[in-house]
C-alpha cells in the first residue's frame, strides 16, 4: 500500500463530501469547497499535465505555496506521477531557496502569482537549468491538453512502492544549510496509521488546520490523516484568534491542532472575552512542534474546558510520542510512544539510563526515516547500531521518563535549536548571514525565553564599526526567513571564549 492507495480508501467512503474547505484569512484567494471526487479528478488532471511535462518516478516536484486547495491538488498529483514532493517554506527568501532547489533539483517548482517577486530575484544558476516553474494561478498555460498525456484507460498512474520516497522535507541543518529528510510511503503510512487510531479518527471529523502544509505538523498531522479517513479539512492561510474561535465555537469543528504560540495568543483571547464560548463540538485539541508551557495548558484548560492532548514529532520520524486520547494528559509531558514507535534513552556513552534520568532520545519503528538526501555522512552521524545490529536514530532531543506514569518529558536539546513559535531557527545559519553585513566582526546567536514565540533568537555581535540597526534589520530580512531575524541586538567588545578559542553560548544571554 502506498499513500495514494490509502487516500482512496478514505475518498471511496463518501466520495461527494467536502475534503477541503477553504478561506484565504489575509489575501484575495476565493473561498472554495472540493470534494473527494473533485479532488481526486483534479489531481488525475495535473498529473496527466506533469507526466506529460516529463515528471516521472523519483523526479521531484517542489511545492512554494501558501495553504490553498491548489497545494492538496499539485501534491495528489506529484504523487500519482510517482513524484517525490518537496515542500518548501513561504517565508524562505533567496539563499534558502537556491540552498534547497540546488540540491533537490526539482523536475518541477509549483507556485503562485503571489511567490513570483521572491522567484524573480533567483538567477538561474540558483533556480537550476532542468527546473520548470509553474503557477496555480495560470493553469491555462500549462494544464490545456493535459488529458492528452493521459493512457486510453484514464489512468495516469505510475504510483511508487511503498519503500520508494514521498517527500523530500528540508529541516534546518546544524551546518548552516538545511538537508533534506527522505520519507517513504510506508514511513509518512506509519504515522498516519499510528495517530488515526490513537486519536480515534472518525470519518465525520472535522479538522480545522491554520498550521502550514510545508511542515510535517500540517501536512502529514493534519492533511494525511484527514485524506486518509475521509475526514474535511478547513484549510487556511493562517492563524486569525477570532475566526478560530468562531468557528470552533459555533460547532464548525471537531478537531484543532496548533503549535503553544498559538495556544498562548487564544489564551490571551479568551481571558479577555466575557462569556466562555462552547467548544463542546470539539473532541479534541492538540499541541506539538515545541514545548508547550505547563501555565498555558492549564490556563486553556480553565478557559475553554478543554485539556490539550500533547505530542512530539520529528520531521524525520513524524510522531513518536503522544498523551492518550482517552487518559491523563500530563501537562509538560509529551506522554508514550505511539504504535510501532520505539524508544530508548542513553548517557553520553550510549549506555541505556534507568527510567527517571536524563539523556537523548533514541528512537526507531517504520515512520522513521533512512536517510538524508544527497548527504551519506550526515545521515551515518545520525544513526547508531547497538549490539544486535538495530539502527537507531540520534534525535538530538533530551529527555527523561517518568518511573512513575512512564511518561516523558523533553528537556532541551543536545545540540543549538532555537523554536520560534513551533518554527527551527539554527543559530549557525543566522551567525553566518550576519558576518556577512559590512561592519559585523562576529556574531553568536543564542535563544531566548520569549513569552509568545516560546523562545527568540537574540544576536551578540562584535563591530568594527556602528551599525545601523534599520539597515541590518533590512539585510536580514532580504536574506533569511523573516521569522529567523534576531528580536534584539547587543554590541559586545568581545565573545567569550574558552581556552580552545570555541564561543562559550551558555555564558551569553539569560543569566550570562
Ligand atoms: C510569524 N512570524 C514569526 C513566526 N511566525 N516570528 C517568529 N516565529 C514564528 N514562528 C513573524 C513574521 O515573520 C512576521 O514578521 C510577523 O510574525 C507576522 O507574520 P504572520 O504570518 O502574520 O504571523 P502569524 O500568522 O501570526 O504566524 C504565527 C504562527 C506561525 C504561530 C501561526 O508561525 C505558524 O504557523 N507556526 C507553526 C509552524 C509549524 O507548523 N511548525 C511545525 C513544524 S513540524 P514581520 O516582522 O515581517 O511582521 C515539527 C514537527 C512536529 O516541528 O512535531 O510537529
Ligand atoms: P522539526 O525539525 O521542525 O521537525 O522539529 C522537531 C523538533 O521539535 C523536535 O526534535 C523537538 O525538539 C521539537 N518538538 C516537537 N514536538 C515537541 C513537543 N511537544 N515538546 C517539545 N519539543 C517538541
Amino acid at each position: 500500500m502506498n499513500l495514494l492507495t490509502l487516500f482512496a480508501i478514505g475518498r471511496e467512503r463518501q466520495p461527494d463530501k467536502t475534503a477541503i474547505e477553504f478561506r484565504d484569512l489575509h489575501g484575495s484567494l476565493a473561498a472554495q469547497e472540493l470534494t473527494f471526487a473533485g479532488l481526486h479528478e483534479q489531481a488525475q488532471s495535473w498529473a496527466g499535465a506533469f507526466a506529460r511535462m516529463g515528471v516521472g518516478k523519483g523526479d521531484r516536484v517542489a511545492l512554494y505555496l501558501c495553504n490553498r486547495p491548489e497545494f492538496v491538488i499539485a501534491y495528489l498529483a506529484a504523487l500519482e506521477a510517482g513524484a517525490v514532493m518537496v515542500p518548501i517554506n513561504l517565508r524562505y527568501r533567496r539563499r534558502e531557496l537556491s540552498h534547497i532547489l540546488g540540491d533537490a533539483e526539482p523536475a518541477l517548482l509549483v507556485t503562485e502569482d503571489a511567490q513570483m517577486p521572491v522567484l524573480d530575484e533567483l538567477s538561474v544558476a540558483d533556480l537550476g537549468p532542468g527546473t520548470r516553474v509553474l503557477s496555480v494561478d495560470r493553469t491555462d498555460a500549462w494544464l490545456e491538453g493535459a488529458d492528452a498525456g493521459r493512457p486510453a484507460d484514464g489512468a495516469v498512474t505510475s504510483p511508487a512502492r511503498a519503500e520508494e520516497p514521498a517527500l523530500l522535507m528540508y529541516t534546518s541543518g546544524t551546518t548552516g544549510t538545511s538537508k533534506g529528510a527522505v520519507l517513504s510511503h510506508n514511513n509518512v503510512l506509519a504515522t498516519v496509521t499510528g495517530l488515526l487510531s490513537a486519536w480515534a479518527w472518525e470519518q465525520s471529523d472535522v479538522l480545522l488546520l491554520p498550521l502550514p502544509l510545508f511542515h510535517t505538523h500540517g501536512l502529514v498531522v493534519g492533511l494525511h490523516c484527514a485524506l486518509a479517513m475521509g475526514a474535511t479539512v478547513r484549510l487556511r492561510t493562517g492563524f486569525d484568534e477570532s475566526e478560530t474561535v468562531d468557528i470552533l465555537a459555533g460547532g464548525g469543528a471537531s478537531l484543532f491542532f496548533a503549535v503553544p504560540t498559538i495556544y498562548t495568543r487564544l489564551v490571551d483571547l479568551l481571558g479577555q472575552l466575557e462569556t466562555t464560548p462552547d467548544f463542546t463540538a470539539v473532541r479534541l485539541f492538540c499541541s506539538g512542534s515545541a514545548p508547550l508551557p505547563a501555565e498555558v495548558h492549564n490556563e486553556f484548560e480553565q478557559l475553554s474546558g478543554k485539556r490539550i492532548l500533547e505530542r512530539y514529532g520529528m520531521t524525520e520520524t513524524g510522531m513518536n510520542f503522544s498523551n492518550p486520547y482517552a487518559g491523563p494528559r500530563i501537562a509538560g509531558t509529551v506522554g508514550t510512544p505511539l504504535p510501532g514507535v520505539f524508544s530508548r534513552i542513553v548517557d553520553a556513552e550510549g549506555q541505556d539510563v534507568p527510567a527517571g534520568e536524563e539523556g537523548e532520545l533514541l528512537l526507531r519503528g517504520s515512520n522513521v526515516f533512512d536517510h538524508y538526501w544527497r548527504a551519506p555522512e550526515k545521515t551515518t552521524e545520525s544513526f547508531v547500531q547497538d549490539e544486535l545490529g538495530i539502527r537507531w536514530f540520534l534525535t538530538g532531543d533530551l529527555a527523561r521518563v517518568d518511573p512513575e506514569t512512564g511518561y516523558m518529558t523533553l528537556l532541551g536539546r543536545s545540540h543549538e535549536l532555537i523554536i520560534s513559535g513551533g518554527l527551527n531557527i539554527y543559530p549557525r545559519e543566522v551567525e553566518e548571514m550576519l558576518t556577512t553585513f559590512p561592519g559585523i566582526e562576529e556574531a553568536a546567536v543564542v535563544g531566548e525565553p520569549d513569552d509568545v514565540w516560546g523562545e527568540a533568537p537574540v544576536a551578540y555581535l562584535v563591530c568594527s564599526c556602528a551599525i545601523d540597526e534599520v539597515e541590518l534589520e533590512r539585510y536580514c530580512r532580504s536574506q533569511l526567513a523573516s521569522f529567523k531575524r534576531p528580536r534584539r541586538l547587543r554590541f559586545v567588545e568581545a565573545l567569550p571564549r574558552n581556552a580552545m578559542g570555541k564561543i562559550q553560548k551558555h555564558l551569553l544571554g539569560v543569566g550570562g
